[in-house]
């Protein structure tokens, strides 16, 4: 049933082989890229139990470096992949849509591989905004769909090997047959994708690369916007924390010699200071000045065993993130405080006043504010 318009028949000559190939290699590197360091910020959230004693608090800007890669990535992959999808789109239409069994799974790996892209880039970005339009929770989405991607990525790639040989260079023997005008419109298409990738980054990664933080044309959050200099993820009016007054304040710390402590004991233990970054999920970061008590003195005061790990409990009453633990690593680094001062102030409200937690390498997530309580785990 060939009608005059159905299949469209395409002439342009841009949706060939060499420029799917062009563009692929660039989305390819993105996509390993956000793909590796996703798999790292999974095993920091949520240490699996093999990890979860073992995972470094150094270097100090891990995470920070990992997670703004990643969210970096993920927002350069979407002019990519749009490039990628619009050189490819007019395959939709080959006729017969169906030649052989080995076809139809070819086409059907190939639906499963954009389906779950979109799906990638489009939850990710709106997760760096802190919108979530639909009714999952989106981690253990968001992580389970990059093994789809993984593996239909892999896929694609076995299946295109011999294409993506030919037209790798230039020089390649596949190319060689296209006529030379061809030459300037893909390059032209290559520098405007690469353009535009190069623009959606620069005017995002300022959020995290603090040098380029006025540029953040495009970035939901600006660095310097928020009290004290430093954003913030959720308020304490958000978390349901009521004004926490420093006279009804108490720290316990609960292990084999438990204790108690008010905010004016908690200020006369030795104090030390560390310069530490605060590393969102959702891709900003900034390092501040952080004053406070050691965890490991604190642990040391409860009689803690040298290689416990820690609960840290939250004095919040709504939402999510009120409780994290950590494993000795962590615990014993002499860089991992109960922050009480934030660049020589004490703690603004929505920054976790009166204690906050401040450790190195660790998702921001983690980073517990308003802390009641430590609890020694055995
Ligand atoms: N108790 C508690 N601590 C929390 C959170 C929270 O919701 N509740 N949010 C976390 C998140 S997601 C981040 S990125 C950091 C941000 O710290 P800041 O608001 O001081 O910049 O706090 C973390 N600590
Ligand atoms: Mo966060």
């Amino acid at each position: 049933m060939r009608s005059r318009f159905f299949p469209p028949v395409f002439k342009g000559r841009l949706h060939d082989a060499r420029t799917a190939t062009s563009i692929g290699r660039l989305l390819g590197v993105a996509f390993v890229v956000c793909f590796v360091t996703g798999l790292i910020s999974h095993v920091m959230q949520h240490p699996p139990a093999w990890a979860a004693d073992g995972l470094p608090s150094r270097p100090v800007w891990g995470y920070r470096l990992t997670q703004g890669l990643h969210v970096a990535s993920g927002i350069a992959a979407i002019p990519l992949l749009l490039a990628k999808l619009w050189a490819v789109y007019p395959r939709l239409f080959v006729w017969p849509p169906v030649r052989s069994v080995r076809h139809a799974l070819e086409r059907l790996s190939v639906a499963v591989l954009v389906a779950a892209a979109v799906f990638e880039v489009a939850t990710g970005l709106l997760n760096t905004t802190q919108w979530y339009p639909w009714p999952f929770s989106f981690v253990p989405v968001h992580y389970a769909v990059a093994w789809l991607v993984a593996g239909s990525l892999v896929l694609h790639i076995a299946v295109k090997a011999p294409e993506i040989r030919a037209h790798w260079s230039r020089r390649s023997p596949g190319t060689l047959a296209l006529p030379e005008e061809d030459g300037p419109d893909r390059r032209s298409l290559l520098a405007a994708v690469v353009a535009a990738a190069g623009a959606v980054t620069v005017t995002t990664v300022g959020q995290s690369l603090t040098p380029l933080k006025d540029l953040t044309l495009l970035a939901p959050r600006h660095p310097d916007h928020g009290p004290q200099g430093l954003p913030v993820n959720r308020t304490a009016a958000a978390a349901g924390v009521g004004r926490i007054s420093a006279e009804h304040y108490r720290l316990t710390v609960a292990g084999p010699r438990p204790f108690t402590l008010t905010l004016d004991e908690l200020r006369g233990l030795p104090q030390h200071e560390a310069e530490l970054p605060i590393a969102c999920v959702e891709g900003w970061s900034k390092s501040a000045h952080w004053t406070g008590v050691r965890v490991m003195d604190l642990l040391a005061l409860a009689g803690a065993p040298p290689h416990a790990r820690v609960r840290v409990v939250s004095l919040q009453t709504r939402g999510g993130y009120g409780v994290s633990e950590m494993g000795h690593e962590y615990a014993r680094d002499p860089l991992t405080l109960l922050a009480l001062h934030l660049n020589g102030r004490e703690l603004a409200p929505d920054h976790g006043y009166p204690a906050r937690l401040i450790a190195p390498n660790r998702p921001g997530v983690l980073q517990t504010k308003w802390v009641g309580r430590l609890e020694v785990l055995s």
